[in-house]
């Protein structure tokens, strides 16, 4: 029983604490959108990949069943895949399967479990393939281990869109750094579009995504000692267009005040948190930041109705 309690109250984690006081004192208040991925919000995640209005996932993968051949002739037999983020094994499995021979596959994650269960489904669905779990924080130093020669990395479903241009600049840059010269880089790029297509998709009628949303609050009550009342603050999706974004806030209905980790955080009536972007690029506007970290566009494809496009870059 003691153990039990003890297990619960060291749900604390002062890394947690510590961010999300950064961003709550800060005169606009936000939180940065990884603390959305707690094994809930990760759970909401896949919810949101199957919902109706969210065209993202399931575009996504009918773009890379379709582009499979012309993959398979462009990338060559035996290639190592580096896959950045081990979100979902469907879409590693999809890329493999559409490659000839492929020798080896590296899901890097900071989630170890995210890393592990990748790594065990394409062990078990490709027994040939050399399987590198790799747990590391790609936005700093990728460090890959030998890996046999054509290289592709591989970065799906717009992850690249929660990063404004100066981190996307920061980050195509390291992966070009680490894969090296004759590698390329496969990314999922979701397209800008209408609002009105835009807005449901990060505002479903099921209120699966405000309940992603508002999970950051209900971890923050567990892991930063916060006392965030749910019932006061609502889920909201804006469009950005100047800066051709969908921002995801969590608005406080009225004015309150909230103890996180010990500090009192004020909140007035419509005041908001500013939980997560995510950038919509046209393949023009994609290909110039390929090119300013050295990358050359190769291919870029999209679907008929112009949602989402996938884009092949040559180191
Ligand atoms: C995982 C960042 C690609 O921006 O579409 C989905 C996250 N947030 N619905 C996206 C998300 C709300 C998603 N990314």
């Amino acid at each position: 029983m003691r153990a039990v309690a003890t297990a619960k109250a060291s749900a604390f984690d002062p890394l947690v604490a510590e961010t999300a006081l950064r961003g709550l004192a800060a005169p606009r208040k936000t939180l940065p959108p990884h603390l959305l991925y707690d094994p809930e919000g990760c759970r909401l995640f896949e919810a949101i990949t199957t919902l109706p209005e969210y065209y993202v996932t399931r575009t996504e993968l009918a773009l890379l069943r379709q582009v499979g051949p012309e993959l398979r002739a462009r990338i060559g037999r035996g290639a190592s895949v580096v896959e950045y983020g081990a979100g979902s094994a469907t879409k590693a499995a999809l890329l493999l399967s559409a490659l000839e021979a492929p020798a080896a596959y590296v899901p890097l994650d900071i989630a170890e479990g995210a890393v592990k269960a990748s790594a065990r489904e394409i062990r078990a669905r490709f027994p040939a393939v050399a399987v590198h779990p790799q747990v590391c924080d790609f936005n700093r130093r990728i460090a890959l281990p030998p890996l046999p020669a054509p290289l592709l990395g591989f970065f799906p479903g717009s992850t690249i869109g929660n990063l404004d241009t100066e981190a996307a600049l920061a980050f195509l840059g390291a992966v070009r750094a680490s894969l090296g010269q004759g590698a390329r880089f496969l990314v999922g790029v979701d397209l800008p579009k209408s609002p009105a297509v835009l807005i449901p998709a990060y505002d479903d009628a099921a209120g699966v995504t405000a309940a992603f949303n508002l999970n950051l609050l209900h971890r923050l009550n567990r892991e930063a000692a916060a006392d965030f009342d749910l019932a006061r603050f609502s889920h909201q999706a804006v469009w950005n267009v100047a800066e051709s974004r969908i921002e995801m806030h969590l608005r406080s209905d009225t004015a309150q005040s909230v103890s996180v980790a010990g500090e009192t955080i004020h909140f007035s009536a419509g005041e908001s948190i500013h939980t997560e972007n995510s950038y919509k690029r046209a393949p023009e506007a994609f290909q110039a930041m390929a090119r300013e970290t050295g990358w050359r566009p190769e291919a870029v494809w999209q679907d008929p109705q112009g949602l989402f496009s996938l884009h092949l870059l040559a180191a």
